[in-house]
């Protein structure tokens, strides 16, 4: 048989699955269902068929590097139970007010000189209030400055905020679905799954890139987290950028209370998830995102082979940890890697 005949032969799966997304000027509707079903496939089967879909859209030797930087920590109202910054929860971490602006464009210029592309600049708000927002504007102006792409993620936004990040430069806006929107409010209860499509609409509606994606390992199904990734893959258009995020449990949080640390996924079913995300997704960057640090080589270059194409990188997230850089660097000579 022809490498590409073998390509081509379709993967027995039960439910009908779209084939022809590469195609489609939308998005193809993807049901829960047949997301299931692509989880449910044989892992050689489901790492081919991610691993070939990201060639046909992607260099899959080049991954791109996002730095992260809380600008404005703990102290948040909200009450999401995987959150170290939610106030109502003991977790040590320790409040700090918004960040000056040089202090600010300090940090992405250390970030632009260890090669990230792009500086992520996040707020444990709520959302933002119209005093808040002005000097991050001021950060955005001066970060896209330095040659960076841009990136926020403030909570959700009022009708016209998305208008003014887009105007003073941000490139992309992070807000997460987090879940599938069942189990969402025994997660969140503070805002609602509709809050989060809302912020989402008004970021598409500015003309921003939207990055978009959730966390797994909070102790869900396999039907649920198809469900997660079902309703990512059903945004249209699909966002940009699809972070993955593999709960880091901290000390404190309900969930950690609630899963006493315990891994409650398979470093099998966490590929699985990027793999999934991948071919629902193609043409999107999926990121290697939180969790990384508790995460061996092994398995973070099966994340690679499964599509995801980006990293947070620097050896901090917001509060926990992240590996190092050097350590990146090194893992990125051994699988022959180049940042994007
Ligand atoms: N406060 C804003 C909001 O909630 O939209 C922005 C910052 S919030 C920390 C951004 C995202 O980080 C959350 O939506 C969640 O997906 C992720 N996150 C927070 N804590 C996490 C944890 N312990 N493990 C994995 N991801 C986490
Ligand atoms: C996303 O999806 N993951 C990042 C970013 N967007 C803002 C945050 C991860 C936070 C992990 C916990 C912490 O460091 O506080
Ligand atoms: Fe606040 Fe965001 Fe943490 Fe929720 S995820 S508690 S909104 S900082």
């Amino acid at each position: 048989m022809s490498q590409t005949a073998a390509l081509s032969t379709p993967v027995p799966i039960p439910i009908s699955v779209p084939t022809s997304w590469q195609k489609a000027a939308k998005p193809a509707a993807w049901s829960r269902d047949a997301v299931e079903a692509l989880f449910n496939l044989p892992f050689a089967d489901l790492m081919h068929r991610a691993q070939t879909l990201h060639r046909e859209h992607h260099d899959p030797n080049r991954v791109q590097l996002s730095t992260l930087l809380s600008i404005k920590t703990g102290g948040c109202s909200e009450d999401c139970g995987y959150c170290p910054q939610a106030a109502r929860y003991h977790t040590g971490v320790e409040n700090e007010d918004l960040m000056d602006v040089a202090a600010v464009v300090s940090a992405a210029k250390l970030a632009k000189a260890n090669g990230a592309s792009r500086f992520c600049m996040g707020a444990a708000w709520r959302g933002p209030k119209q005093r808040d927002l002005d000097p991050v504007l001021d950060m955005v102006r001066e970060v896209k400055a330095l040659g960076l792409e841009t990136c926020c993620t403030l909570g959700m936004l009022k009708e016209g905020q998305a208008e003014q990040l887009k105007t003073a430069g941000l490139d992309y806006y992070n807000h997460n679905l987090d879940t599938a929107p069942e189990v969402y409010g025994d997660i969140i209860t503070t805002r609602d799954y509709q809050d989060r499509l809302d912020t989402l609409e008004r970021v598409r509606g500015a003309g921003m890139n939207v990055c978009c994606g959730g966390i797994v390992g909070m102790g869900e199904s396999r039907n649920e987290r198809a469900g997660l990734i079902a309703q990512l893959a059903n945004l249209d258009p699909h966002p940009e950028s699809v972070p993955i995020n593999y709960l880091v449990q901290v000390e404190g949080t309900p969930l950690h209370e609630k899963l006493q640390g315990e891994k409650v996924l398979d470093w099998t079913e966490f590929v699985r998830s990027i793999a999934v995300a991948r071919i629902t997704m193609p043409t999107s960057f999926v990121r290697l995102s939180a969790g990384r640090q508790e995460m061996n080589e092994a398995t973070q270059a099966m994340c690679f082979l499964a599509g995801a194409n980006s990293i947070f990188y620097g050896e901090k997230l917001l509060t926990t940890g992240n590996p190092d850089v050097d350590r990146d660097r090194a893992l990125f000579g051994k699988l022959g890697i180049t940042p994007l």
